[in-house]
């Protein structure tokens, strides 16, 4: 079996972009691959976050991963400071990474446009090389990614070439792996924009737990244009493009099957039965969730993830250190 990591940074509650882009696929693959999951809480604290805040989203975020269908018994899921492993790898690989490769990551440039130097931390800006740790430490042949991770990606296969050609074959090269449809789910009030969890308005973004109403609301009031015709056009109607790829990989209708049953409708109907296949994914996810943050599951979730995880993790680090020349023996 291939094995494929991924993780999410919930530095704030999980959004429909998430669940579209990144945790609805990892539940297709949990049967096909050996998976490993993770809630990557050391990159949640390279910007500034409460404590308790912190605490509930991670405990939220995995109890939604398990309410979106991850199964432990098909797949390790666990909490990346538990396994410490991920840390020193980040250390070593910040070592091997160069400060122009860092400056070329478009998603520091988009979290620090509007801040100075002097007050941004220098977790945020060393960032990827963390990611590449999580990622080389087990081997993995796939990471499930949104679009936004390409080339977070991208710097963990150059890592991993870089330190083969150096030291010898030590790591598997990843490749990412985007879907086609959802890999970036777009902001409802501006189409142009990624939506985001740590968006300054919450207009634009579906929470998983948000309440259904609020969540049929926020379609309702998506900005959309005034061309009048439901068509896939990114370009020149970002909006009704969103909202269609929202419905198509909720509901594996294709795109054009619901251009073709909207076509001479007005918008009202269409976000009306887009909401309606919002809602329904949400309700799911809600009820599961709801006894299982009730319930001790988590716990040994993350108790068995972490042993399982580590085992794997320990004997690469022991590798990569013999190989540097950092141990004594
Ligand atoms: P932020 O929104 O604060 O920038 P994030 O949601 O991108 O954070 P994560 O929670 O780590 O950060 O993202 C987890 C996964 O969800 C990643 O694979 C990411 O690519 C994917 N993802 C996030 N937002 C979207 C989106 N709008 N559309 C599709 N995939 C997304
Ligand atoms: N950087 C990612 C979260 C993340 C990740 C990873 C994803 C951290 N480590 C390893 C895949 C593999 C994000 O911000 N969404």
């Amino acid at each position: 079996m291939k094995r494929m990591v991924s993780g999410i940074k919930p530095t704030g509650e999980l959004t429909l972009g998430n669940y579209i882009g990144a945790l609805r696929n990892f539940v297709k693959y949990q049967d096909d691959f050996d998976l490993y999951v993770f809630i990557a809480n050391l990159h949640c604290v390279t910007v500034p976050i409460e404590p308790a805040e912190l605490r509930k989203n991670l405990k939220d975020a995995i109890a939604l991963y398990l309410a979106c269908g991850l199964d432990p018994e098909k797949c390790t899921i666990f909490l990346q400071s538990d396994v410490l492993e991920h840390a020193q790898l980040g250390w070593l690989l910040t070592c091997m990474t160069y400060m122009g490769e860092l400056n070329r990551m478009t998603q520091f440039k988009e979290k620090t446009h509007n801040q100075q130097d002097e007050s941004i931390g220098a977790g945020l800006f060393v960032y990827p090389s963390l990611m590449a740790a999580d990622i080389l430490l087990y081997d993995a042949d796939y990471v499930p990614v949104g679009n936004d991770q390409k080339q977070h990606v991208e710097l963990a296969r150059d890592l991993a070439q870089r330190f083969n050609n150096r030291y010898s074959e030590t790591f598997v090269v990843p490749e990412p792996k985007i879907a086609e449809v959802g890999a970036r789910i777009m902001s409802l009030s501006d189409p142009n924009k990624k939506m985001s969890k740590s968006e300054e308005s919450n207009k634009g973004c579906i929470y998983l737990l948000d309440d259904l109403n609020v969540a049929r609301k926020k379609v309702m009031s998506a900005v959309t244009d005034n061309l009048a015709q439901v068509k896939y056009d990114k370009e020149n109607q970002p909006g009704i493009s969103n909202l269609l790829e929202i419905m198509s990989s909720l509901s594996s209708e294709s795109i054009e099957s619901i251009c073709s049953r909207f076509e001479g409708k007005g918008y009202g109907d269409f976000k009306a039965a887009v909401a309606d296949v919002v809602c329904e994914e949400l309700a799911k996810i809600q009820s599961k969730y709801h006894d299982i943050i009730n319930s001790d599951m988590i716990e040994t979730v993350l108790k068995d993830g972490a042993e399982k995880a580590h085992k794997q993790a320990f004997k690469k680090l022991k590798k990569v250190q013999k190989k540097m020349g950092i141990d004594i023996m």
